[in-house]
């Protein structure tokens, strides 16, 4: 396969997506062996670490000059030399796969020359799936996505884990505080793939983040290039696609007010 033709790779990507997604299902039926990793929040499970190195052997089978980032420790030694990079998480969600049994979702990424090209985030048990090439549009399932309409502060449902509002002292808690007392709701759906891919299909106005890494938001940064998504760090910062840092993405409108109006208000003040 011609290692620059982006429609195909996802179509490849996303038969191997499906595939992972039967081995995850199958999996809910047997005891799964859970550790933790760095905190009592942070879980991992053999299947994560099987997924990804199903993921691995897949790509090193059909593209051997690109490079390879996993959430369980994977990756390629020549990293910096190589111009394609697959950035995968097996499992977004863990905790809720090991608690629940929902909200979780298998994230693909391809990057290239530092661009997203692809972007694949499926929600393995409402078998949803959101996936985007780059310049050809952001879909769910068969459904294209629709460009972002602004909405105002007071209109936005946001995304947030509510462990942000605890971290007092931290520069980012007042404003966090203050943004959840404007906004008109707020959410917590656990997977921070699935909540950025609501973002770019509509269904939150935005996600905050204080802490994610490469394999959390690369597929959905592509997702929402598509749709006029705005997304920094939660400082306003343009985001380092090979480095763990804090997100937010929103509509257009809603993002540059909340990093103007709470989060650089705030820092001056
Ligand atoms: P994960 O399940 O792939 O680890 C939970 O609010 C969301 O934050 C999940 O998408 C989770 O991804 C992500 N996350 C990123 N880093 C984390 C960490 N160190 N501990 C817990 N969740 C983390
Ligand atoms: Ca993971």
């Amino acid at each position: 396969m011609n290692e620059y033709d982006w429609h195909k790779i996802k179509e490849l990507a996303i038969t191997w997506v499906k595939e992972a997604s039967n081995q995850l299902k199958a999996s809910l039926e047997e005891t799964i062996h859970v550790e933790t990793k760095s905190s009592p929040d942070d879980l991992v499970t053999e299947m994560d670490r099987k997924i990804e190195q199903y993921f691995l052997q897949k790509i090193q089978m059909n593209f051997p000059n690109h490079a390879f980032l996993g959430e369980e420790g994977i990756s390629s030694e020549e990293f910096d030399n190589r111009d394609t990079i697959w950035i995968i998480d097996p499992i977004d969600g863990t905790t809720n796969f090991v608690h629940q049994q929902y909200n979780f979702a298998i994230c693909v990424a391809v990057y290239h020359k530092g661009e997203g090209k692809v972007g694949i985030i499926y929600d393995v048990m409402n078998d949803e799936l959101f996936h985007a090439v780059a310049g050809q549009g952001a879909f769910r399932n068969e459904e294209r996505l629709e460009s972002l309409a602004p909405v105002k502060v007071d209109k936005a449902i946001i995304g947030l884990n509510a462990r942000w509002l605890l971290y007092k002292g931290k520069a980012f808690q007042p404003i966090v505080v203050d943004l959840v007392r404007q906004v008109r709701g707020v959410r917590s759906y656990g997977s921070a793939a699935l909540e950025m891919a609501y973002v770019a299909s509509g269904r939150l106005d935005g996600y905050i983040s204080l802490r994610l890494s490469p394999w959390d938001f690369a597929a959905a940064l592509v997702l929402l290039n598509e749709v006029g998504g705005c997304y920094s760090t939660f400082y306003g910062e343009p985001l380092a696609i090979l480095k763990a840092s804090s997100v937010f993405v929103g509509k257009p409108q809603f993002h540059d007010v909340v990093i103007r109006k709470f989060v650089q208000k705030e820092l001056n003040s």
